[in-house]
């Protein structure tokens, strides 16, 4: 089961006491009515400490781009007439404006969202402060998608569309325990904009924008790609998801897509959601491989798996875990006792023996051929190896497999026991059936690889291992 963390923020007080003896009761005495005093020219003290927080920030990361320290702020307050319940000061000095927005809550509470531009120069950054002073920024690709559908809804959708002198504040609100993804959502005046993405390659991210007004029921949805076409997910498209039944399967690191779900007939469709519990059930029931019940509604011509991609509103399991043993490498947590430096062609991480690409190697960065040296999977809940399937060396093409050390031999160590495996010197997947013989099932929940002998390469003393597969069930 994937086990939710609950992050719990403690606000600590503390109440000085002074003095040991009850202060002397004040002696009220009548005294001439207040003089009126001026409306407070200088705002409190939150917002500018806010905008002196982010410039440092700016000026650390953007070095020349960002505004000038020595700029001389103007300070303006510009929350509007009658609005409660949020302030709004704008700083400006030559080109720049930086505006501060923040609620108007208990000051450790506060959150302010501060924001800079420079229309001339082509610069805008957006990000936020809290009380203690941490800034976070809002990355560059949610705001180039906020953009993009922005353009696009004022183009297609004219007075219906958000009003486009709109200040959109973000937030990250990426669940806690949500891996690979990141959610954004921005809002402004009754609107509320929504950007998600898988976590994966710049140039390769797609972009899943909801955009929404309650007061004047506008709904929208569309994906937004890294060069920012806007492509409209058609309401009108979409088929009604009425109870399908199937599998939902992850696929590895590095591919474009998370994943898919297998209807019983084979048809595969890309699958998301905008419900966290929802999305929670289906994190579930991918690493279980449960049969499940899927309702939503199918958006065809999407950037996604098969081009079609299941909104899902509604998911139930059908089954318990998968019978038939998978691949669970694609779920594992990957770690190596050290890896051979990227260089122009290619890198080596460990995430290479996992990606399902028989391309890509996990390659030890020690010198010598590496024995000793290790990779470990560690799985999110316990299963019950079957198979290890294995391809031992740089497997891009046969010139490079042969002129890298290939394993010959390894031990394989599983919750409190190991296993020798051999290997023969050949290109591509080998397969080892795990087993006791006589014994119980060999249940673990991490899988650790260490080189013990090599076949060595005709010109580098680096041992590679393209692919690594666990074969198994989840026990859970
Ligand atoms: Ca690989
Ligand atoms: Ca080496």
């Amino acid at each position: 089961m994937k086990k939710t963390g609950i992050w719990i923020l403690l606000s600590v007080f503390f109440l000085v006491a002074c003095g040991q003896t009850p202060a002397p009761e004040p002696i009220i005495q009548p005294t001439a009515a207040p003089a009126p005093t001026a409306a407070p020219t200088k705002a409190p003290e939150g917002p500018a400490l806010a905008r002196e927080i982010a410039l440092d920030y700016l000026a650390e990361q953007y070095g020349a781009q960002a505004p000038g320290r020595d700029l001389d702020w103007q300070e303006r307050r510009i929350t509007p007439e009658g609005l409660l319940g949020s302030e709004t000061y704008q700083y400006t000095a030559g080109d720049w404006t930086l505006t501060v927005h923040y609620p108007v809550v208990a000051p450790e509470a506060v959150i302010y969202r501060v924001e800079v531009e420079n229309a001339a120069a082509g610069f805008y950054w957006q990000g936020s402060v809290d009380a203690q002073g941490q800034l976070a920024e809002i990355p560059a690709g949610a705001i180039m998608a906020r953009d993009a559908v922005l353009d696009y809804l004022s183009a297609q959708y004219a007075d219906q569309a958000p009003a486009q002198d709109l200040r959109w504040w973000g937030q990250r609100t990426t669940p806690e325990d949500l891996l690979g993804s990141e959610t954004y959502q921005f809002s402004a005046d009754g609107w509320v904009m929504t950007v998600q993405y898988p976590v994966v390659a710049p140039e390769a991210v797609i972009y899943r924008v909801d955009v929404s007004n309650v007061a004047t029921a506008f709904s929208w949805q569309g994906t937004v790609d890294a060069a920012g076409q806007v492509d409209e997910l058609d309401e009108g498209d979409g088929e009604v998801v009425d109870g399908w039944t199937g599998v939902l399967v992850k696929l590895p690191p590095g591919s474009q897509f998370g994943g898919y779900f297998q209807r019983d007939d084979g048809e595969r469709f890309d699958f998301g959601t905008q419900d966290q519990a929802v999305r929670e059930l289906l994190s579930t029931y991918t690493w279980t491989g449960a049969q499940v019940r899927i309702w939503g509604q199918v958006y065809y011509g999407v950037p996604a798996t098969e081009a079609r991609h299941v909104e899902v509103e509604r998911v139930e399991a059908l089954s318990g875990p998968a019978d038939d043993p998978r691949n669970l490498s694609p779920f594992a947590q990957l770690e190596a006792s050290s890896t051979l430096p990227a260089d122009r062609s290619a890198s080596y991480g460990a995430y290479n023996a996992i990606d399902g690409l028989l391309e890509t190697s996990w390659v030890e960065g020690v010198e010598g051929p590496g024995v000793g040296e290790w990779i470990l999977l560690t799985f999110p809940g316990t299963i019950e190896i079957s198979q290890f399937s294995l391809d031992v060396g740089y497997d891009q093409d046969e010139e490079l497999f042969f002129a890298n050390n290939r394993i010959k031999r390894a031990t394989v160590y599983v919750s409190d026991e190991q296993f020798e495996l051999e290997f023969s010197d050949e290109r591509g997947l080998q397969a080892l059936a795990m087993a006791r013989t006589p014994g119980g099932p060999i249940e673990t929940t991490f899988v650790k690889l260490v080189i013990e002998e090599v076949y060595p390469g005709s010109r580098y003393d680096d041992t590679c291992l393209a692919e690594i597969e666990v074969w198994g069930l989840v026990r859970e």
